[in-house]
């Protein structure tokens, strides 16, 4: 089964997963063999590798380190087209469907098709929207787009819409990394409402009760990274909460 496939699968079932984002410039050997660890224990579904910026030429060395430990899928969620490592196993083929910069529309997308092409990775494209987290993130700033206001769902609602209708197998609502103000449920209820396809969320979510909430609003998939760096351990509590939700017996 493909990552897309065992993501609809899920999707059909009413299951919930949690993603586990690394930033490899981030990342000392030491922490990420404990996020591994916990990881591992945890069920945790995937692996996001990838940042805004990458600095140090670490890319290859995480995902080798999380192959000979563990089994769990690796999916490159890249900042730009230089990231870009055969050693995962998919790539979210970002298309920054809320802002307006052609480049991360169509333009980065046509330059790296031609090697994406005979690539191993699997290719998943996502229409990537960027929500006003209440901070000014590093996405905005290196993405040069507005983000859509926090609380206008309809805009975040049509542009799903839109993006599902053009073919993108997912929907990434995205707070950006160490938002102050997570996606509202109000707007993951209205996304996951109106699209078929799954959608994940992330930015800002630093407790299990909001990770909780979110997938009781709809998300298919919640991508935690800020908050697991400063305390892997939270990856369990977090997990349990997700995947609570598919016995429905988690009780917050
Ligand atoms: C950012 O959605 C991710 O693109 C995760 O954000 O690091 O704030 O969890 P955090």
């Amino acid at each position: 089964m493909t990552i897309y496939e065992s993501l609809q699968q899920k999707k059909r079932d009413g299951k919930k997963s949690l993603a586990v984002l690394i930033d490899p410039d981030k990342m000392r050997l030491k922490h990420l063999e404990q996020i591994i660890s916990i990881s591992k224990d945890a069920a945790v579904d995937y692996f996001f590798i990838g940042g805004s910026l990458i600095v140090n030429d670490m890319l290859d060395t995480v995902l080798k380190e999380i192959k000979t430990n563990c089994d769990i899928p690796t999916i490159l969620f890249p900042g730009n087209s230089f990231q870009l490592s055969y050693k995962a196993d998919g790539l979210l083929f970002l298309s920054l469907i809320s802002g307006r910069n052609a480049e991360l529309l169509i333009g980065n997308h046509v330059v790296t098709a031609p090697y994406l092409k005979v690539s191993p990775l699997e290719i998943i494209s996502t229409g990537y929207i960027l929500v006003d987290g209440g901070v000014s993130t590093t996405v905005q700033y290196i993405s040069n787009t507005a983000p859509i206001p926090h609380s206008k769902d309809d805009i975040a609602l049509c542009t799903a819409i839109a993006g599902e209708m053009l073919g993108l197998k997912l929907m990434y609502l995205d707070a950006g990394s160490g938002a102050k103000q997570p996606v509202s449920t109000s707007m993951i209820e209205a996304v996951s409402g109106a699209v078929n396809i799954p959608v994940i969320v992330g930015g800002g979510i630093r407790t299990a009760e909001k990770a909780f909430e979110n997938v009781q609003a709809g998300a298919d998939l919640i991508v935690i990274g800020n908050a697991f760096e400063k305390d892997p351990s939270l990856i369990m509590e977090m997990a349990a909460a997700i995947h609570g939700k598919n016995k429905k017996s988690v009780s917050l």
